[in-house]
């Protein structure tokens, strides 16, 4: 991928953890990687199709000295989060942050943090069968919308489904969607998790009703066996309330274990 490079950014900022940093201040150097493609900037020379890297570096100034930190990490954090939300053409960025007036009482060139940060595609399966599922599901989209951090980029179809698993219960509404994250995989289910309880959802019988059910079932092509988030979806391929909505919005995606498109493993459960 092409880069912009923007090397040793000097800004003399208030961060660190004593009180001595945050009330006199000192010089810090940042470092950026953009990654980005240059290609229609470089074909057409419009600087519509690129970052300015000066007003970059005036902004990236504004944000770094708008808030006092007390870590570096918040602080690189902090850039790199502001870069990715205020620059749709940046698909991820690399932030360095130089600290070479740390105060540890020994000489030294400098201390320094880098974090490497993109957006993040996954898809998520939406299911509900309490209360008004209509409106269930419509409130969930509007959360993840309302959220900073997390866009829906496309939406399936809504689903009547008959239930799968636990019979003695009402149809579903199933939909599914694809979104472009800045969290982590643990991060998204915590958020998505934080969805489902606010829209009162009580986990009493496994596969039973519930008001809204939030899976990550692809998230890049990450596979995952931590026992709070297992990835992909565990059971996405054996459940047609997943697959149907899925292969409206991606239908040749690969599944990164099985190795077949979401079409493929539908086309599978059928026969
Ligand atoms: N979710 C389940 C169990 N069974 N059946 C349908 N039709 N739709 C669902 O979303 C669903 C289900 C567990 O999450
Ligand atoms: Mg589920
Ligand atoms: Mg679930």
């Amino acid at each position: 991928m092409d880069k912009i490079y923007i090397r040793d950014l000097e800004i003399y900022a208030n961060h660190g953890v004593f009180q001595e940093e945050k009330t006199l201040g000192q010089r810090f150097l940042i470092s950026l990687e953009l990654f980005l493609s240059l290609r229609e900037a470089g074909t057409t020379d419009d600087i519509m199709k690129t970052v300015h890297y000066g007003e970059l570096c005036h902004l990236v100034e504004e944000e770094f000295k708008k808030e006092s930190y007390d870590l570096i990490e918040r602080a690189t954090e902090k850039v790199a989060e502001f870069i990715l939300l205020k620059y749709d053409l940046v698909q991820r960025v690399k932030v360095k942050i130089k600290k070479p007036w740390a105060p540890i009482g020994r000489p030294l060139q400098y201390v320094a943090v880098e974090v490497d940060r993109c957006w993040h595609t996954s898809y998520i399966g939406i299911g509900g069968n309490m209360g008004d599922k209509d409106k269930n599901v419509k409130m969930a989209l509007e959360q993840i919308s309302n959220s900073y951090h997390t866009k829906i980029t496309k939406t399936s179809k809504l689903y009547e489904t008959k239930p799968v698993g636990y019979l003695e219960q009402d149809d579903f509404l199933n939909c599914a969607i694809e979104v472009k994250t800045l969290l982590n995989p643990l991060e998204l289910v915590r958020f998505l998790l934080s969805i489902e309880k606010e829209l009162k959802r009580e986990r009493v019988i496994r596969w039973g009703p519930r008001t809204v059910d939030l899976d990550v079932l692809l998230y890049d092509n990450i596979t995952s066996s931590l026992e709070e988030i297992i990835l992909p979806h565990p059971r996405m391929q054996e459940r047609m309330f997943v697959l149907e909505p899925l292969s409206d919005i991606a239908p040749y995606v690969i599944h990164p274990i099985l190795n077949k498109t979401i079409i493929q493993m539908k086309e599978s459960l059928i026969k």
